[in-house]
């Protein structure tokens, strides 16, 4: 059965996604920060090929693919990697939206082990818009190198949700998070997620609210979320709500009246607008420090300071752009007059078969057309493309990987965000250019 709309919730899913999935399937949407994993572990399980590099941002739009685990079919459903689901940016929205309205029967959390506590403001965010959360703290191996312990039992109790361990790049732990996601898709309620709590005007304020919207919302979403977003007024929201709902939820004089009373709750504390938010962010915050501090320990509280020190020299002021443009200078310097070596031999040894090919043609007494045509013509333009070409494409796609692996894209794209932003673009578009530069030479 193909499907669609009624069964997943099209309004929902990003434009474009139709979730194609066999009855009785359950879909789980791979949510997490950038650069976590999430492609690696959706990759892994469903033998496909997203995108994957060290660097933020890949993933832009929704993908999906099956996954049969004990027997049940599960359509993963790889969203692009954001920090929060307050939506800042296209990749927010869509993320934020496909968790919101797409109706997953779970969402598993990729995070980074190496940063966990960061990563966990997204968890905290989605185990409010939905209980059926698993989190996968991936990336376990370089966590082990940092001497970084983390008690899984005693963060499973604190957030309330199943967490399991990963290392995706290896398929290590994968087979425990899909029985975890299994139990959790099969035997609903079984997770009693932690809830945020906020300060007491807020807290205030979402108690006038959420009793008004409660049974317009008849179970479908959060009402307290909703409540929060309808008090921080959230205009990317309000459409996709409307749509989903298939009503206004302002169009109710009683909706606006409590809001307004919120607002002016709020506003008597001095919570408005930008304030409101970042008071918002603190408390999330503060409940991820308490969440992370008696399960995730640091045994080298020096771990990073060589990534430190690194990031210092790639992203200064003053040394970020000249060692930017040295290396990058270096890769094309290497390219081009490191090929001319290879690209010589080449030609000599493709040049001394083609003159072996042509006494072959001679001895046979072929017509010179056909020698003309097939050596002098095919062979021989075929040779100078491959002596040029493929050594400089077999130097630089290695180097430019080894970049990518180690790292430093990433910082490129920092150094480069504020000429990228005067030209109303951002850092992690040069990093798209590079693709596309890369897949234009790459052969498919
Ligand atoms: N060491 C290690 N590296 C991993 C592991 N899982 C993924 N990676 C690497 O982490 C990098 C990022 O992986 P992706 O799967 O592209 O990350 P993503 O979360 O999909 O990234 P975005 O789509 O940009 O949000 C890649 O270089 C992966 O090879 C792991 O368990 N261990
Ligand atoms: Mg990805």
């Amino acid at each position: 059965m193909g499907l669609t709309a009624d069964s997943t919730g099209i309004k929902a899913v990003d434009s474009g996604l139709i979730i194609q999935k066999e009855p009785g399937d359950k879909v789980i949407a791979l949510a997490g920060n950038p650069n976590v994993g999430k492609s690696t572990v959706f990759n892994e399980l469903t033998g496909l090929k997203q995108h994957t590099g060290n660097w933020p941002g890949k993933t832009v739009t929704n993908a999906q693919g099956r996954y049969v685990h004990n027997g049940n079919g599960f359509i993963l459903v790889d969203i692009p990697g954001t920090y929060s689901l307050m939506a800042h940016s296209a990749e927010e929205e869509v993320a934020r939206d496909f968790i919101c309205f797409g109706e997953p029967d779970a969402v598993v959390v990729v995070c980074d082990a190496t940063c966990l506590e960061r990563n966990m403001n997204l968890v905290l965010q989605t185990i409010e818009i939905t209980p059926n959360v698993v989190v996968c703290v991936n990336l376990m191996d370089e966590a082990k190198k940092k001497n970084i312990r983390i008690d899984f039992k005693q963060l499973e109790q604190n957030l309330g949700v199943p967490v399991v361990g990963t290392s995706a790049r290896s398929r290590k732990g994968l087979d425990v998070l899909m029985n975890r996601v299994s139990q959790l898709t099969a035997y609903h309620h079984i997770t009693d997620p932690i809830h945020i709590r906020y300060n007491t005007p807020i807290e205030a304020a979402i108690a006038v609210v959420e009793p008004v919207i409660k049974q317009q919302l008849n179970g479908r979403l959060n009402s307290r979320w909703v409540a929060l977003k309808l008090i921080d007024y959230d205009e990317t929201l309000s459409n996709t709500l409307a749509e989903y709902l298939g009503f206004h939820l302002l169009d109710d004089p009683l909706v606006v009246q409590s809001i307004q009373q919120a607002r002016e709750l709020l506003a008597e504390q001095g919570l408005v607008e930008d304030k409101l938010r970042d008071s918002i962010v603190s408390c999330i915050v503060l409940t991820a420090e308490s969440v992370c501090g008696d399960a995730v320990f640091f045994e080298n509280s020096n771990y990073n300071a060589r990534d430190r020190r690194l990031d210092r020299i790639f992203t200064s002021k003053w040394t970020g752009i000249p060692v930017m443009l040295a290396l990058l200078a270096g890769t094309f310097w290497i390219t081009i007059t490191g090929a001319n070596y290879p690209s010589q031999l080449l030609s000599n040894g493709l040049f001394w078969l083609q003159d072996r090919l042509t006494e072959f043609f001679l001895w046979l007494g072929t017509p010179e057309w056909v020698h003309g045509a097939l050596v002098l013509g095919v062979y021989r333009v075929l040779a100078w493309v491959v002596a040029v070409m493929l050594p400089p494409m077999a130097i630089f796609f290695p180097l430019f990987t080894l970049l990518e692996d180690s790292g430093y894209l990433p910082r490129v794209a920092f150094n480069l965000d504020k000429s990228f932003k005067k030209c109303s673009a951002c850092g992690k578009q040069a990093l798209t250019m590079c693709l596309v530069g890369k897949r234009i030479f790459q052969p498919a």
